[in-house]
């Protein structure tokens, strides 16, 4: 007990946890494990197990794994639902709910045939429950208020127990006002690794995890509006949005998993730049191997999770984002007037002396708004941003970078900064003028001609008025 204690405070003093020791009594002490906080939105180095059946750990992505105290064989861990503050973004913090102090909680790491006994203890407000998406378990321990269990009411902690029986990737979340606490950022992840070699499952050099979420909340604002459906403005790994998603830094050759939930309201294609992978596993357990096929975008469903596979061979920073283009970009009005090729650049400044906030769309698409440094309000981050060795990178949301390099040593999880493009292998500007082309115009020669020809350099003029009428 008190080694364990000490495991848990050496741990936390190296790794930047915060131990919240204060209140427990003795008593308390004996029955539950102290719950283990952390406040830092860094990628935390993987938890190499000091008991218990070995296994090559994980790395949660802007995130950690919660440890554990071992009591007569079973794995105790300590979940704690509580309001939080997470940092999304440099710049941009929300007022969330999670678990042990960030959003989301804790990843969760077992050992095939692991008994788990987990404390949940409820600081929110309202009511809730966990459900251990994608276990086999006892009914009762499913996690589903007023189905299989009574709520957890506030203040109360609940014991969930069993063995943690098939190895995979799973998550948890509330069965309980499912709808308001998704939308507040509760949820975490949870890796069962397998007891031995297993035949569909791969030894990997790196692997990551993450979820995938989202949130709507104004700019300006700090806690999600947790009546929205569909029309989330953020869209987040973790909860952090580009800039603020760290990237995977791997060593070139290295066999990298990366796996992923979809805990938002839509689909999301899953897009990596410059290397194909294979779908290994999903929260069903790993797939058969004749199921298994190149790709480079998988596609990932609502409650779905995906185990993405490939060797990091072709060194450089490569994108890894979801192929959404709306879902790359952070908090922005939808009903911004396409201006492209409207030159109102002087309506503008008059315009924004009456109202201080007003944004329109760039004359020339939108790029040009991630350098226009526009005025934003308190607590936001730009559309599109990110600062590349080029220039802007002009993203946002569900977006960030596999960083392949021939010297990133072996568990070495540390941003090795930009690539270094070998000489003659970045594109660029033609130096000479080019010849002008000659355009065709009209229709070709196999094109069916058209009944009524319309008259000869046509332009349409007319102005749509914006307003109730015709709605
Ligand atoms: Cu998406």
């Amino acid at each position: 007990m008190t080694t364990q204690r000490r495991t848990f405070l050496s741990r936390g003093a190296t790794a930047g946890l915060a131990v919240a020791a204060a209140a427990v009594s003795k008593v308390a002490m004996a029955a539950l494990p102290e719950p283990v906080l952390q406040a830092k939105p860094d990628t935390m180095p993987p938890l190499v197990p000091r008991n218990g059946r070995p296994y090559n750990p994980v790395v949660t992505l802007n995130g950690w794994t919660l440890p554990w105290r071992m009591n007569a064989g079973i794995k105790e861990f300590h979940l704690v639902a509580e309001p939080v503050v997470r940092e999304m973004s440099p710049g941009f913090k929300a007022h969330l709910w999670g678990y042990n102090g960030q959003s989301p909680g804790p990843t969760i790491e077992v050992v095939e045939g692991d008994r788990v006994r987990i404390f949940v203890t409820n600081k929110l407000p309202e009511r809730t429950s966990i459900h251990w998406h994608g276990q086999r378990l006892p009914n009762g321990m499913d996690g589903v208020t007023g189905l299989t269990q009574p709520a957890i009411e506030p203040g109360k902690t609940f014991v969930y127990e069993f063995v943690a029986r098939r190895p995979g990737t799973f998550m948890y979340h509330p069965h309980a006002d499912e709808m308001v606490q998704m939308a507040m950022g509760m949820m975490g992840f949870w890796v069962t690794h397998p007891k031995a070699r297993h035949p569909l499952i791969d030894e990997v050099d790196r692997d990551f995890v993450f979820l995938l979420n989202a949130y709507d909340i104004e700019p300006g604002a700090y806690t999600p509006k947790i009546m929205t459906m569909l029309d989330f403005n953020l869209w987040s790994w973790n909860s952090r949005i580009f800039p603020g998603i760290d990237s995977f830094n791997v060593r070139q050759g290295d066999r990298v998993r990366i796996r992923f939930g979809n805990l938002t309201m839509t689909n999301h294609p899953m897009h990596l730049h410059g290397h194909e992978f294979v779908v290994t596993g999903t929260d069903g357990g790993p797939t058969p191997k004749s199921t298994r096929w190149h790709e480079v975008t998988t596609d990932v469903a609502v409650g779905q999770m995906r185990q993405i596979e490939f060797i990091a061979e072709e060194p450089g920073d490569w994108a890894f984002h979801c192929h959404k283009s709306h879902h790359t970009m952070n908090a922005m009005g939808h009903d911004v007037p396409t201006m492209i090729g409207v030159d109102h650049s002087d309506v503008v400044g008059k315009i924004s002396r009456l109202i201080p906030d007003y944004m329109v769309m760039g004359e020339r698409g939108m790029g040009d708004m991630s350098e226009m440094a526009m005025p934003l309000p308190d607590n936001t981050v730009p559309m599109m941003s990110g600062e590349g060795p080029f220039g802007s990178v002009e993203m946002g949301g569900m977006f960030s970078v596999v960083k392949v390099r021939k010297g990133q040593k072996a568990g070495d999880y540390s941003n090795p900064g930009w690539f270094r493009h070998p000489p003659g292998t970045v594109a660029r500007e033609l130096a000479e003028p080019i010849a002008k082309v000659p355009r065709v115009r009209g229709a070709g020669p196999s094109a069916m001609p058209s009944q009524n020809m319309p008259a000869a350099n046509l332009e349409v003029q007319v102005r749509k008025a914006r307003g109730h009428a015709g709605h």
